[in-house]
């Protein structure tokens, strides 16, 4: 037991920020205490909402974050924002364009703001992510925003955290066709359409409505609803904030909230285990006896199934 581990965690529980920015270090790098950190604050967390926000780049994502924050700050709850961008180094520009506009932002002991840039070397950026939002939980922020480019795979895991995912498209950029080919439909809580100051908005929002009419649902589904914003002029901000507000309300009485909760355990402990497992197998395939092993696959003299046989001990 490290006392100066329980130093950090009491500190960054009494809103002391270095220690909360210490303590997520600790978790993206890997740290050797990071399962006792984990260990330690998991028992803590449990009561922030974690919304999602996804879209194509250049969507307006962090500019709506941003008036988002403003608003619940508003409404005095504690905001922490995540940026995951796994294309773009820490240091990157886009990342920088979003610290300078959430300036007004950084003397507000309300929210706390953390770009997660790399693609995480220990269990994965979408591990990484889920033990950050974790930390932030446990440090009593009321509402998580995840800001991650829907544009991968990887992205689109990373939202298997968030209770209530927001989708946010353009006009006149064919989103529409994007928006089923890149899997958005099957996560998407809430669609906005932001730039509605532009022409075809409408037209966008239409072919949403279809879209959504069509998706196979009964009268229990939570059908997502569609808002128009100008997110760089705050309009539409607010009915966004009631909609996510819908959205937990209806995963609260429905019992949906607690079944996604258990989803994303399990795919932590899944995460955790894979981990393990994967370390597991390269410290065997890096071994001697792993070595000689390679040497007859690539005599052929056995094949690479029995191999793998050998070193999980089926045989
Ligand atoms: N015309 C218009 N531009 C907007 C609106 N909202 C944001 N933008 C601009 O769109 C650009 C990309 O926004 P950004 O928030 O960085 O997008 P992200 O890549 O999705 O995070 C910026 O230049 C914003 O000022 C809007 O409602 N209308
Ligand atoms: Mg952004």
């Amino acid at each position: 037991m490290s006392d100066s581990l329980q130093q950090l965690i009491d500190q960054m529980r009494t809103g002391h920020r270095l220690s909360l920015a210490r303590l997520i270090s600790k978790v993206e790098n890997g740290d050797s205490e990071r399962q006792e950190l984990i260990k330690r604050l998991y028992p803590l967390s449990g009561s922030a909402e974690v919304w999602g926000i996804t879209g194509p780049p250049g969507a307006g994502k962090s500019t709506l974050v941003d008036r988002l924050t403003a608003d619940l700050r508003k409404k005095g709850k504690r905001v922490a924002i995540v940026a995951v961008d796994p294309s773009s180094p820490f240091t990157g520009g886009a990342i920088l364009g979003d610290r300078i506009r959430m300036q007004q932002h950084t003397s507000d002991d309300g929210v706390f703001i953390r770009s997660l840039g790399t693609r995480g070397k220990h269990g994965g950026l979408s591990h990484a992510t889920k033990e950050v939002v974790m930390v932030l939980d446990a440090a009593h922020f009321d509402v998580i925003l995840v800001e991650t480019a829907g544009v991968g795979q990887t992205e689109l895991d990373i939202l298997r955290l968030a209770h209530s995912v927001l989708v946010i498209l353009v006009p006149e950029s064919g989103d529409s066709i994007q928006v089923m080919k890149a899997g958005l439909m099957e996560i998407a809580d809430v669609f906005v359409v932001n730039k509605a100051d532009r022409p075809e908005a409408d037209k966008l929002v239409k072919e949403l409505v279809t879209m959504v009419g069509l998706s196979d649902h009964d009268e229990h589904t939570w059908l997502p609803p569609i808002q128009k914003t100008e997110a760089f002029r705050n309009v539409g901000v607010t009915e966004v904030i009631e909609l996510m507000a819908k959205h937990q309300e209806h995963l609260a009485k429905t019992g949906k909230k607690d079944l996604k909760r258990r989803e994303f355990l399990k795919s932590e402990v899944f995460d955790i285990l894979v981990s393990r497992l994967s370390q597991s197998f390269d410290g065997q395939i890096q071994s001697r006896s792993g070595e000689d092993l390679l040497s007859e696959l690539l005599q052929r003299k056995i094949d690479p199934y029995t191999v793998a046989d050998r070193m999980s001990g089926v045989i």
